[in-house]
């Protein structure tokens, strides 16, 4: 009979290359030894430490998919997916903090940009040197971007960015902004700019007071008649599939990671019905208990196999993005399931800071919400399924 192994019920070990096992062995390693022991103070503090991008940028973190040529690790988006996993095991705002910079920053001037941009961005952003946001969400265009009211107006040699931005990851540590606005010289289609930090005009308040996903810092973006060169335009792209492109990648990356904080919390549910005792046995041995856990080692399995599916056909190129969509969805909503189900069997200690359970279910709520809501992505799937469009 095959031993079944209670962590790792269908083999994902098996799956991978030597390749994939190295990277997510060195993620894994960072993440408990440098990231974990910082976290509890982190996060009770509101706090980020920018250092963090230049540790993960030395151990090649922040370039996982990116060509060699490049400067990147170019190795794969399964690989990429491990890394998440073991960041997003210790606090899904550092996985923020990395998928922001590697698919949402790095990834559009890789894609879109020109010669000259790659040359001076990529290799100071794949070291974690500077620190790149994203710029896609407005106070009155959230799930709908192409509501946006952000607008650049061409001016004599460049352009005039004018508008605002809201809950963007990074931004107030941000040397690089990737800002999407409508351009009145493309027909008011979205198009993508590169801003660096100084600029007139150009500011990044922090958003404070956050309940959720604190140890990663959050700002608006002010864009009062930022004046641009005309190179600050990504080139080769041009419409919503541009921002959609690169919310491919971080959608991905997105499915592991919330598997990792949810792995965080089944193990850390079953040690604690391990070692507790009420009504003289282990509150384990009781059948509620093991029902719960049998339900989140169910759903982790099921959900990693999805997402190391998706990934090797993206390795493949042959991933559709409602692919995506299907593992975002369902890793986010079971991973928050399960944080709140390991809050509730850790009892009254679920809600301390030293369980850390509560803080992986606070932050899970963010990341069922950001890079498209849970329903956003129902109706996604609804619409590939049916052919009708039930957003408006
Ligand atoms: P729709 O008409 O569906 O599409 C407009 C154009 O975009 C193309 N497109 C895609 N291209 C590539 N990949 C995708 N996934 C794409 N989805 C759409 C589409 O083909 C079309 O192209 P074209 O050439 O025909 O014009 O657009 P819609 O306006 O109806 O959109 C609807 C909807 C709901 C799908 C979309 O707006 C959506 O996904 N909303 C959610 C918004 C979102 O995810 N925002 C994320 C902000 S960034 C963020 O949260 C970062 S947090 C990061 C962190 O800290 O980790
Ligand atoms: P809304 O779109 O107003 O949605 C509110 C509710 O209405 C949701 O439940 C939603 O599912 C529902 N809803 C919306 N439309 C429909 C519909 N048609 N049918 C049925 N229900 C609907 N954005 C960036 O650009 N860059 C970032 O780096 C970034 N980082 C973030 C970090 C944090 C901590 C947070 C909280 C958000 C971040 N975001 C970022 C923004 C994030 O992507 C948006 O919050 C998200 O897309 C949802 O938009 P919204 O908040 O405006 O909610």
């Amino acid at each position: 009979k095959t031993q079944f192994q209670w962590d790792d019920p269908f083999l994902l070990e098996d799956q991978l290359s030597e390749d994939e096992r190295m990277i997510r062995d060195t993620a894994r390693a960072y993440a408990q030894e440098k990231l974990q022991p910082r976290v509890i103070e982190a996060y009770r503090e509101e706090k980020t430490d920018p250092k963090i991008f230049r540790e993960m940028g030395d151990l090649g973190l922040l370039g996982v998919t990116v060509p060699e040529s490049y400067g990147g690790v170019g190795a794969s988006y399964v690989a990429y997916g491990l890394v998440a996993r073991e960041i997003e095991r210790v606090d899904s705002g550092y996985r923020s903090m990395m998928s922001v910079q590697s698919s949402l920053v790095i990834y559009p001037i890789l894609a879109y940009g020109s010669e000259q941009q790659k040359r001076k961005y990529l290799p100071k952003l794949i070291s974690g040197e500077w620190i790149g946001c994203f710029g896609l969400t407005e106070p009155d265009a959230g799930s709908d971007p192409g509501g946006m009211k952000t607008r650049a107006v061409k001016t004599n040699g460049g352009y005039r960015l004018i508008g605002s931005k809201m809950w963007i990851s990074n931004a107030p540590l941000a040397d690089v902004f990737i800002v999407w606005a409508k351009s009145e010289e493309h027909g008011n289609a979205i198009r993508g700019f590169v801003l660096e930090k100084g600029l007139k005009g150009l500011s990044a308040p922090k958003i404070a007071g956050k309940l959720s996903l604190r140890a990663s810092i959050t700002g608006e973006i002010v864009l009062d008649n930022v004046e641009l060169g005309d190179e600050a335009l990504l080139p080769d792209v041009e419409g919503l599939k541009g921002p959609f492109g690169c919310l491919n990648r971080a959608r991905y990356g997105i499915s592991w990671g919330a598997l990792g904080a949810a792995e965080f919390c089944w193990h850390a549910a079953r040690q604690y019905g391990l070692d507790r005792k009420q009504f003289n046995r282990p509150l384990a041995q009781t059948q509620l208990f093991q029902k719960k856990l049998a339900d989140m080692q169910t759903e982790i399995a099921l959900g990693l196999q999805g997402s190391l599916r998706v990934g090797r056909l993206m390795d493949e190129g042959r991933v559709a993005p409602e692919m995506i969509s299907i593992v975002k969805r369902n890793n986010c909503g079971k991973a928050l399931d399960i944080a709140r189900m390991a809050r509730d069997m850790h009892g009254g200690n679920g809600i301390s800071e030293e369980y850390q359970v509560m803080r992986h279910m606070l932050n899970l709520e963010t990341v069922n919400t950001y890079e498209g809501t849970h329903d956003v992505h129902a109706l996604i799937l609804g619409r590939a399924q049916t052919g009708l469009q039930a957003f408006f």
